[in-house]
């Protein structure tokens, strides 16, 4: 009796987790980028992303900025190495556009909303942005840099919304192997 219980309980058990798998949605790649100060800020914090069909779903949690509105981008390349962040060069643009506002389609790809950080320095943003992917295309993210700015993007100025400084900095990477 006691044996027939323990087996049913187990054959249930194993029956759940079918049902959860077959339910379950396709895995979709994923990725982030933990965020290192730069510039002499105590910027942390961790941005990750997820593919949603052909658009990107951003989630940023951001602390030790200055309260108010700050640059938030993907830049080019994937190197935060220098001391003001430089090194990741200028906005991701593969299509060749000049800078704008994240809603507009003349813009960068990297162009993402200004994040806005409360009294206490924390920053939090999520939203699905397009122009961006996690594949192998032409506006593949990964391996390329987040960069959080000391000033607002003004979302015109070229070549790069005049938001100043590069006070944080993180290298986007794969949380699921690539080619998913
Ligand atoms: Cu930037
Ligand atoms: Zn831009």
């Amino acid at each position: 009796m006691k044996t027939k219980t323990k087996m049913s309980l187990a054959a249930a058990a194993a029956a759940a987790l079918l049902a959860a798998c077959a339910s379950s949605p396709p895995a979709q790649p994923t990725a982030s980028a933990s965020l290192e100060a730069r510039s002499g800020s105590g910027v942390s914090g961790v941005v990750s992303f997820s593919a949603r069909g052909d658009k990107v779903y951003v989630d940023a949690r951001v602390s030790g900025l200055t309260p108010g509105e700050h640059g938030f981008h993907v830049h080019e390349v994937g190197d935060c190495s220098a001391a003001d962040a430089m090194s990741a060069k200028g906005h991701f643009n593969p299509a060749g556009k000049p800078h704008g506002h994240h809603d507009g389609g003349e813009r960068h790809a990297g162009d993402m909303p200004n994040l806005r950080a409360d009294a206490a320095g924390n920053a939090s943003y999520a939203g699905e942005l397009n122009q961006l992917s996690l594949g192998n295309d032409a506006n593949g993210i990964i391996g390329r840099s987040v960069v959080i700015h000391a000033d607002p993007d003004d979302y015109k100025s070229q070549p790069a919304g005049n938001s100043g400084k590069r006070v944080a900095c993180g290298v986007i990477r794969a949380a699921t192997p690539r080619g998913y």
